[in-house]
């Protein structure tokens, strides 16, 4: 019988120790009895590129290889923060890069996976930077900047996000139930776990097509709630 974990927004940066100690731990702990980890994106709280490297990113890349070494599988996809992650650092920690969003056939029953912030459709402003952003080209101009211009951009992005989220009414940045229902009816899904808000719930709702349930994850402070699938059941689960 398998175990899935699924995990996101730990944004671990130099300011959070606590939650980088926390990820640790985790990988040490209930992480080894899975047989793959997800991280549903928002592993960092930035990235400039896989060249950028703290002493941050190598203590992550220790806690994922040392689980992948135990024999759990470490899967990742990305988040608005961390969409410049690439293959570079997906290989140095053994763990596969996985598109957004991403169907699992867990035990006959179909999940799907994604961060939440595609879902955040009301937020128009945002769903225009992201389009521009995740564009191959963009994305590999940007990769081909000289490193301390990318690292000054990536400072820039994180307080411009902070100022614009500030300002925007909490309903914005919540998913809409019309994405969410899309997404499930394309995958012909019934349960949808994603992160992004900070909102942790279990979600059901019923649907012309049965009953659907959306598991939101939460953010990595002193304690953190991930989801896990195992015999039979997929719940929210508070850590430690
Ligand atoms: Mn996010």
């Amino acid at each position: 019988m398998s175990r899935l974990l699924f995990i996101s927004d730990l944004h671990l940066d130099a300011s959070r120790p606590h939650a980088l100690s926390l990820f640790e731990r985790f990988c040490r702990g209930p992480a080894t009895h899975a047989d793959v980890l997800y991280i549903l994106g928002d592993l960092f709280e930035a990235w400039a590129g896989d060249d950028v490297e703290d002493a941050v990113s190598q203590r992550t890349a220790q806690a994922i290889a040392g689980l992948t070494v135990a024999g759990t599988a470490v899967r990742m996809l990305h988040g608005n923060r961390d969409f410049l992650l690439g293959s570079a650092f997906a290989k140095r920690c053994g763990m596969e890069l996985l598109p957004d969003p991403t169907l699992v056939v867990w035990e006959g029953r179909r999940l799907i996976l994604c961060h939440g912030d595609s879902l955040c459709t009301r937020d128009v402003d945002y769903q225009v930077l992201r389009r521009t952003l995740r564009d191959p080209k963009v994305m590999a101009a940007l990769l081909a900047r000289p490193r301390g211009e990318r690292e000054a951009l990536a400072q820039r992005a994180r307080e411009a996000s902070r100022t614009a989220n500030a300002n925007k009414p909490e309903m914005i940045m919540d998913v809409t139930a019309a994405a969410v229902d899309a997404l499930l009816d394309a995958e012909n899904a019934a349960l949808l776990i994603h992160g992004h808000t900070h909102r942790p719930d279990l979600h059901v709702w019923q649907h012309p097509r049965g009953t659907r349930r959306r598991i939101v994850l939460g953010a990595w402070e002193q304690g953190t709630r991930f989801a896990q699938a195992h015999a039979g059941e997929v719940q929210l689960l508070p850590y430690p």
